[in-house]
């Protein structure tokens, strides 16, 4: 088919929800929307995608694994500047879970992100190197989807980075910021909303 079109529920996991190891405040607001509009995109038959934040216990993201590091610090990769997250969404915990209300049987594909210890993934698409693919571009070429809808958490992160990597890459990309929350860390939502309309994305629900 061509110009298909594809849902992306970004990281609608426990630890991103209140009670969550890296709670996104009202995270689970968008849960009932989400919900709805993934029964709305199958309907249509367009293509329902999760990701899930998927780490080891020792990945280089987490503050814990760094010596004299806090939480919300900020380091250098090899790759570049990096936060140290509160250690979240390890594989197999609880913490890692698609959210209880989340409808998540509905995806076609879950791809799972930022599972190799050295290196964090906040896009969907490409590693924090930018360069690493997850395998989800060659996924949306061999079904034919050329429009994106983005939503999920955190929109200053995981879906700015995921929409914005979408973009370059030549699909036609909404975030639906209804269906969104922000951790806003030191301006990080005002600047990737800007960056996000800069690079030709459409923000809905604003
Ligand atoms: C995320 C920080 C660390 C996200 C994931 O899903 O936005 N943020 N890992
Ligand atoms: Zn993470």
């Amino acid at each position: 088919m061509k110009n298909a079109k594809a849902l992306i529920c970004i990281d609608i996991q426990n630890d991103f929800c209140p009670g969550g190891a890296l709670a996104v405040a009202q995270g689970d607001d968008i849960i009932p929307l989400v919900n709805q509009m993934m029964h709305t995109a199958k309907s249509d038959g367009q293509a329902v995608i999760l990701t899930q934040d998927w780490h080891p216990d020792n990945h280089a993201s987490f503050a814990d694994n760094h010596e004299n590091a806090q939480p919300f610090d900020m380091v250098e990769m090899s790759y570049g500047g990096q936060v140290l997250w509160p250690k979240h969404c390890v594989q197999g915990s609880q913490g890692a879970a698609f959210h209880d209300m989340l409808h998540s049987d509905s995806a076609d594909l879950v791809i799972r992100k930022g599972f190799r210890k050295e290196i964090d993934s906040y896009s969907a698409f490409f590693e924090n190197d930018q360069s690493t693919p997850t395998g989800l571009h060659g996924y949306l070429q061999e079904r034919g989807i050329t429009k994106l809808t983005m939503v999920g958490l955190a929109t200053d992160f995981c879906v700015a980075f995921s929409a914005l990597d979408g973009a370059k890459l030549g699909y036609d990309v909404s975030v639906d910021l209804a269906a969104c929350r922000a951790i806003d860390l030191d301006g990080s939502l005002a600047a990737q909303l800007d960056a996000m309309r800069t690079a030709g994305i459409s923000l809905i629900n604003q």
